[in-house]
């Protein structure tokens, strides 16, 4: 009697050695729909890559972060397709390895609100958690798990309760939220799985990072929206949690580079992206009401802190309770050293150029809805 062999593929493909396998520059990106999918995906065509991704059925319209890619393929086609597929669904994700044959994959799709992660707890552990755990075992399925090399989002909602700081590499984990402990377990297999069968597969643990793309929810994004509607009168408070939370907050075109640079080295390993500065919501908020000329008065405390106006006495945010969360994560602060040596990566656009490219986007947004009701 024999036992079978875990490390065998199920499927075998005929494949050209690893070496000729990279040169053909395919890629497959789960999460391309979402803010980081749709700058990397513009990075990559750049490149030359021929861009596969993975994107769900959905009743209304979910690709409109990629719309400008999809036009310009009428000028270069065959170098940009879509699938439809699940990171809980696992016999798609063998089929879409095996059809499109990727030379790097990269793991974007998760669930990927902290808030909402608490609301649906084994939702987010299925899909971020072993949604990973899924796509990696498709390519070892296939027999691809020499040939491809993965790239994982991590994330610094890793270190949640503050341990050390600035949070580098070799910081120890203490995770916060249900998404922090679906994205530990990511973590691990994906370190299991490179230990294990010799695969190039790295963590990119990444500090925040925003743009004008960003989901409305974030905080980012909803405070400058909001300031864009205020200014306009199209909304009259911004509503927010903890405002004293601060964050490490880069620029999501920076860091979709470090993603890319992780996978062109001689050998797989994780890295911290970030930009080693940290601010509080509160200075975001401040900042993005004053690109409008508008400066804070801020007044109580605790959840009954509000700000106003100077100039007019109208209060314009409030603090809200029904968005703090069970447990925060109250200070992220990240080290980008080994980046910065190893990959030459280092963050181009700043704290202060970020505000304003976001409140400019949302400015233009706002006024132009306005006059589409008009
Ligand atoms: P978004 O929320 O903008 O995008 C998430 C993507 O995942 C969307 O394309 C979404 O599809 C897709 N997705 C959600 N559920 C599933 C599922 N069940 N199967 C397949 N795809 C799914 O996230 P970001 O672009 O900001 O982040 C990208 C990744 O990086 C995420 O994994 C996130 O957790 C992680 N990360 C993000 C950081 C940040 O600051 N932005 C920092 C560190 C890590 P749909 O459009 O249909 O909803
Ligand atoms: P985060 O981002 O939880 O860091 O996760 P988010 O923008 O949601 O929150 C940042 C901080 O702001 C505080 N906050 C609020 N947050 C939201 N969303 N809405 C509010 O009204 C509000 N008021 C205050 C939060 O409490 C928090 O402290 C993001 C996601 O992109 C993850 O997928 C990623 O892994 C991490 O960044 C790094």
């Amino acid at each position: 009697m024999s036992i079978a062999d875990a490390a065998s593929p199920l499927l075998k493909l005929n494949l050209p050695s690893p070496e000729e396998f990279r040169n053909r520059k395919v890629a497959l990106i789960s999460g391309i729909t979402g803010q980081d999918g749709s700058y990397l995906t513009e990075l990559l065509l750049e490149k030359g890559y021929e861009v596969h991704g993975i994107i769900r059925r959905s009743s209304s319209f979910n690709t409109s972060r990629l719309h400008h890619l999809y036009e310009d393929q009428h000028e270069r086609p065959n170098k940009f397709k879509l699938h439809y597929g699940d990171l809980s669904d696992s016999t798609n994700l063998v089929y879409i390895i095996a059809q499109v044959q990727p030379s790097e994959v990269y793991n974007l799709g998760a669930q990927s609100h902290v808030k909402v992660s608490f609301e649906m707890a084994e939702y987010t552990g299925d899909v971020d958690g072993l949604g990973t755990l899924r796509l990696l075992d498709a390519i070892r399925t296939c027999g691809l798990e020499k040939h491809v090399r993965f790239y994982q989002a991590s994330t610094s909602e890793l270190y949640g309760k503050v341990v050390e700081t600035p949070q580098s590499e070799t910081t120890p984990f203490y995770p916060r939220s249900p998404y922090g402990c679906a994205k530990l377990y990511a973590y691990w297999i994906v370190t299991n799985y490179r230990e294990a069968y010799g695969m190039y597969a790295c963590n990119g643990i990444l500090f925040n990072h925003e743009s004008p793309r960003r989901g409305r929810t974030f905080v980012t994004r909803k405070i400058t929206r909001a300031v864009a509607d205020i200014s306009l009168g199209k909304q009259s408070c911004l509503y927010l949690g903890n405002i004293d939370a601060k964050r490490d907050w880069g620029h999501a075109r920076d860091y979709v580079e470090g993603m890319w640079l992780m996978l062109q080295q001689p050998e797989a390993e994780d890295f911290v992206l970030a930009t080693g500065e940290t601010h509080p919501v509160r200075e975001f908020v401040e900042k993005a009401f004053r690109t409008v000329q508008v400066d804070l008065e801020w007044s109580g405390e605790g959840s009954e802190e509000f700000a106003k106006d100077k100039k007019t006495g109208k209060v314009v945010v409030r603090v809200d309770p029904r968005y703090f969360r069970p447990a925060e994560v109250d200070l992220l602060l990240g080290n980008p050293a080994k980046a910065e040596k190893k990959l030459g990566w280092k963050r181009k656009i700043d704290f202060d150029s970020l505000v304003s490219e976001m409140m400019k986007a949302d400015l233009t947004a706002s006024a132009s809805l306005v006059e589409d009701h008009n």
